[in-house]
C-alpha cells in the first residue's frame, strides 16, 4: 500500500511500513508542513496496528536523513511561536515514540538538529556508512528543542550528550556506534534492506510481547529499579493471560513454528 503526502513517502510492504523523509532540496528539512504530515503517517500507522502493521522504519530520501528543523521558517518566529513550534515538534516525536511496534531509524546521511532528535524517538538507529549525527544548534544561538537534550542524554549519558550539544561538532557512523548513538553500522547499500530484515523478523515474534518489552524499555528508564522491575513482573505476568504466551510455548514444545494472533 502507499499513502500520498507532499513531503513523506509512505510505504506498506506487508507487516512493515518504511516512512521516507521527501523534501530533498531542502535536504528532509522539518517545516510545519512536513511535522503536521509527519503526524498524520504516525496516526493512521496507531490505527492500523490492529491491521497487521508490526514495524516501521524510517529514513530519508537523497543525502540527508533530516537536516533539522526547517532554518528558513524559524528565522523570524517569536519567543512565543518558537515555544509553539518545539512544543508542536515533541508531541509529533511523543506519538511516534508512543507507536505500539518498534521504529528503526535508518539513518543513510545527515541527522543534525532535529534530525537527530527524530532518530533518537525512534527504537533503535542504523546508521549507514555515510550518516552523519550532531546537534548543531547552538551554532545558530538556539538549542535542541524536539526533545534532544533529554533523548540524547539518556541514551549516551551526560558525558558525551553535552559535549555533542555544546561544541555542535558532527559525528560520523562509526563515533556514534562507539558512544551507544546507533546500534549498527552497515554499508550504505544495505541500510535499507538490513533495516527491513529486522523489520520483518520482529513481525514474526508475538506482538504482544513486543509492545510490553516497549513500554518497559521506555518507561522503566526514567523510574527507579525496584519499581520498574515491579512494572516488568506485572508485565510478565500479563503476557500469560494471551493466547500468544500459549501459542509461543506449545509451538517450542511440539517442535514448530509459533503463529501469533496478538490475542
Ligand atoms: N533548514 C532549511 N534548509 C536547509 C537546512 C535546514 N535545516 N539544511 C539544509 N538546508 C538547505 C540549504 O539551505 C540548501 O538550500 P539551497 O540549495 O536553496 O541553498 C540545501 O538544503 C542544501 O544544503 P547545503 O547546500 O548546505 O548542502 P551541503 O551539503 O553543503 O551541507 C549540511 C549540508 C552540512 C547539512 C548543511 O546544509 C547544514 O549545515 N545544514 C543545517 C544543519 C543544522 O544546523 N541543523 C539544525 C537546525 S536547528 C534545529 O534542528 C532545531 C530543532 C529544534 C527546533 C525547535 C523549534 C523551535
Amino acid at each position: 500500500m502507499i499513502v500520498d503526502y507532499e513531503n513523506i513517502k509512505f510505504v506498506q510492504e506487508g507487516p512493515v511500513v518504511t516512512l521516507t523523509l521527501s523534501r530533498p532540496a531542502a535536504l528532509n528539512a522539518l517545516n510545519s508542513d512536513t511535522l503536521i504530515e509527519l503526524g498524520q503517517a504516525i496516526s493512521s500507522i496507531g490505527a492500523e496496528v490492529h491491521e497487521g502493521v508490526r514495524a516501521v522504519i524510517l529514513t530519508g530520501e537523497g543525502k540527508a536523513f533530516v537536516a533539522g528543523a526547517d532554518i528558513a521558517e524559524m528565522v523570524g518566529l517569536t519567543r512565543t511561536q518558537a515555544e509553539y513550534f518545539s512544543r508542536r515538534g515533541q508531541a509529533v516525536f511523543a506519538a511516534l515514540e508512543a507507536l505500539p511496534v518498534p521504529v528503526i531509524a535508518a539513518v543513510n546521511g545527515f541527522a543534525l538538529g532535529g534530525g537527530c532528535e527524530l532518530a533518537l524517538a525512534c527504537d533503535f538507529i542504523y546508521a549507514g556508512e555515510r550518516a552523519k549525527f550532531g546537534q548543531p544548534e547552538v551554532n545558530l544561538g538556539v538549542i535542541p528543542g524536539f526533545g534532544g537534550t533529554q533523548r540524547l542524554t539518556r541514551l549516551v549519558g551526560r558525558a558525551a550528550a553535552s559535549e555533542l550539544i555544546y561544541s555542535g561538532r558532527i559525528i560520523d557512523a562509526h563515533e556514534a556506534l562507539r558512544i551507544g548513538l546507533v546500534a549498527r553500522v552497515l554499508p550504505q547499500d544495505e541500510l535499507l534492506s538490513a533495516a527491513m530484515d529486522t523489520a520483518l523478523e520482529i513481525a514474526k515474534k508475538g506482538p504482544l510481547a513486543i509492545a510490553a518489552a516497549k513500554i518497559l524499555l521506555m518507561d522503566g528508564a526514567d523510574i527507579g529499579l525496584e519499581r520498574a522491575c515491579s512494572m516488568e513482573a506485572t508485565a510478565f505476568g500479563a503476557t500469560f493471560a494471551t493466547d500468544d504466551q500459549t501459542e509461543g510455548m506449545l509451538a517450542f514444545l511440539q517442535k514448530r513454528k509459533p503463529v501469533f494472533k496478538g490475542e
